[in-house]
């Protein structure tokens, strides 16, 4: 048979056969945790953070304990992570645009989309884009994807929006600086410890009967979106109980951590609603901040508990690939900051577990792994075909054996020119004008003594500059909020439209 009949023929079997060979694929449970960072049981970022249900679904799995974001905000990591793509090659830096409404992303096949064209039933319920299911980002600002009709839908079936859920009358903090957003807020709520009207638990009990009908004739990707511990912090009392109403669960800072970073670190964060340490401290929020964040963590942990048990119920847990990840880091002190748009770890670190068929269980992999790894891996998992447009390595070598070596370090992007290159064992961020930061992960894991323009540092700088990114696109066009631009000619960055000049003070 000449080659292109044979091919021809391979084809139709192939199709003939789809049917069949779907029902055999395994399920495919995708959970995301938003602004989640490394306080996580086992991963030992806050050694008292009490996360049962993570812990045993990394037991059963492998977790990567030195996984990065690519971006440190909602939208470009999310962005990033679905579509396989960097935000340096998307452009999109910022809570807005939505990216349909890029002209050169609209039609581009995102993750759930590429299994539900090979076989997949799918399905997604609270935060997985920024824009939830599947909308516009943001309020306000970019387009709805509803404005362009013929576009196809991120999932088959969409379940409850969930967010914040009950929330109280008012404000439970002082009013904060740069503006008091009605967001910077955290404390015990509701208080009827009643915890049916949040909304990550709607998220998990529309999961939970999501598993409990499954279709038995096809697979399913089910996407469930958590929006806690994002703020604002609430809540119910159970899980404050958790942690000690002392000083002992702040998080270790350095006092005078800034003084060796560049100025231009400010710039990616440099006006925020998220206070910083000075507001926090001065208004006795820290423990209270602190606590807040633990607790939502330990209530989002009891609701990823709901979606396993679900799954051991309904007999398909061995046919379920699980995978869980956290769109970026937050800062609760460190630093000087509270929040995100930072390329550190504390920033940029994040939740990254895969259970189920093709994982070895009980792995911890030490080896740097990046969010828009998923795709590419979840892809050669399940056995659904490949893509030649994806910019992620595929992590199954590490899932079969965590010692493997993966063959680049982790790349977080902030903004055009603003790039962390994290290896095994060192932190390298290069800003948009020239400035670096070096850091020893190993001797120095909190990030506190930047060792860039030590001489004896050169050729550690040098290699992990190889990893910078080639492309780097300049922001998408209508890029709004945390968008941040350099002239180098003038040295003047623009942060959120406004100037920034170098002897303009750093925003309190
Ligand atoms: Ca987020
Ligand atoms: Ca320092």
């Amino acid at each position: 048979m000449p080659f292109c009949q044979m091919k021809r023929f391979l084809l139709l079997i192939a199709t003939l056969s789809l049917p069949l060979m779907a029902a055999d694929k395994p399920n495919i449970l995708f959970i995301a945790i938003d602004d989640q960072n490394d306080w996580i049981g086992h991963m030992g970022g806050h050694p008292m953070a009490k996360t049962p249900n993570l812990d045993k679904l990394a037991a059963r799995g492998t977790s990567f304990l030195n996984a990065h974001c690519n971006a440190p905000l909602c939208n470009p990591s999310r962005t990033s992570l679905l579509l396989g793509m960097r935000p340096t090659s998307t452009g999109i830096y910022g809570l807005s645009p939505w990216f349909r409404t890029v002209r050169e992303l609209k039609d581009r096949v995102a993750l759930p989309q590429h299994f539900a064209n090979h076989g997949y039933s799918s399905a997604a319920t609270g935060k997985i884009y920024h824009g939830g299911t599947g909308s516009g980002a943001g309020k306000g600002k970019g387009k709805k994807a509803s404005e362009s009709e013929d576009q196809k839908p991120e999932f088959q079936l969409t379940g409850p929006f969930g967010g914040v859920g009950s929330k109280p009358p008012q404000k439970l903090i002082p009013a904060t600086p740069m503006g008091n957003n009605p967001l910077m807020d955290w404390g015990v709520w509701p208080l009827d410890n009643d915890d049916t009207g949040k909304g990550d638990y709607q998220v998990a009990s529309w999961t939970v009967d999501q598993i409990k009908n499954a279709p038995k004739d096809k697979p399913f990707f089910l996407a469930a979106g958590f929006f806690l511990p994002h703020v604002p912090c609430y809540a119910t009392q159970k899980w404050f109980d958790l942690y000690p109403d002392d000083d002992s669960v702040l998080p270790k800072i350095f006092e005078g951590d800034r003084d060796d970073t560049p100025r231009f670190s400010w710039y990616l964060h440099w006006e925020l609603p998220e206070p910083r340490l000075k507001w926090i401290k001065e208004n006795n929020q820290w423990r209270n901040l602190v606590r807040s964040y633990l607790a939502c963590t330990s209530f989002v942990d009891a609701q990823i508990g709901r979606l396993m048990t679900a799954l051991d119920e309904a007999g398909i847990a061995d046919n379920t690939i699980i995978v869980l990840w956290g769109d970026h880091g937050w800062h609760l002190g460190e630093k000087g900051i509270s929040g995100k748009n930072t390329l550190w770890d504390r920033g940029t670190k994040v939740p990254l577990i895969f259970a189920g068929p093709g994982v070895k269980p009980g792995q911890r992999c030490m080896q740097p792994a990046e969010l828009l790894d998923i795709y590419p891996t979840l892809i050669e998992l399940a056995g659904v075909p490949a893509r030649s447009d994806l910019e992620g390595l595929s992590l199954t070598p590490q899932l079969k054996d965590a010692q493997t070596t993966r063959e680049r370090p982790a790349i977080t992007s902030h903004n055009q020119g603003n790039h962390g290159v994290r290896s095994e064992n060192w932190r390298y961020i290069h800003y948009a004008d020239g400035t670096e930061e070096l850091y020893d992960m190993k001797n120095d894991p909190h990030e506190w003594h930047n060792l860039a323009g030590k001489p004896e540092h050169a050729d550690i700088i040098k290699e992990h500059q190889k990893w910078l990114p080639k492309v780097d696109l300049p922001p998408a066009p209508n890029s709004a909020s945390r968008v941040l631009t350099y002239d180098p000619k003038t040295d003047e960055a623009t942060w959120e439209g406004k100037t920034v000049k170098r002897g303009d003070a750093i925003p309190e």
